[in-house]
């Protein structure tokens, strides 16, 4: 039977220990439901502040939903990324900035999430804020993007 060596388990560590001691990933759970404290057809939370590192996960909770991002309302350099339908989305953001995210079926209904990444200001917030959205989506974006920096 092969023994594995230590060594590079013990670099591993150490160079985990002084990478600065960032706090460890977390992963934060959104809903996707048919109905809500907001209404129908919502993300909830729909709110999200988490870290360069962490993951959002969005849950099927309810069927005929998926999340994908809203390509107006990305940090710069970041690309477009969409969850199937029925199908947890699991999004590890690292990239500062604010998030849009969409349910395709029902965007037309304002199904709509944000995400902040990073304790801001957020180099996109005025962009954020400029994006088109349609009626019902920008009626629910909007508090959102008030709750950004
Ligand atoms: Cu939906």
């Amino acid at each position: 039977m092969r023994r594995v060596s230590a060594v590079p388990i013990l670099a591993l560590a150490i160079t985990c220990a002084t990478a600065g001691a960032p706090a460890a990933a977390k992963d934060v759970i959104v809903h996707m439901r048919n109905q809500g404290a907001a209404g129908v057809m919502v993300f909830e939370p729909a709110f999200v502040k988490v870290m360069p590192g962490d993951t959002v996960r969005f849950l099927p909770t309810d069927p005929s939903h998926n999340a994908e991002t809203i390509p107006t309302m990305l940090p710069a350099g970041v690309t477009t990324s969409k969850g199937q339908i029925n199908k947890e989305f699991a999004l590890t953001v690292s990239t500062p900035g604010l998030y849009g995210i969409e349910c395709r079926p029902h965007y037309a209904m304002g199904m709509v999430a944000l995400i902040q990444v990073g304790n801001g200001p957020s180099a996109n917030l005025a962009a954020a804020r400029a994006a088109k959205l349609p009626p019902f989506a920008a009626r629910r974006m909007a508090p959102l993007l008030a709750m950004a920096k």
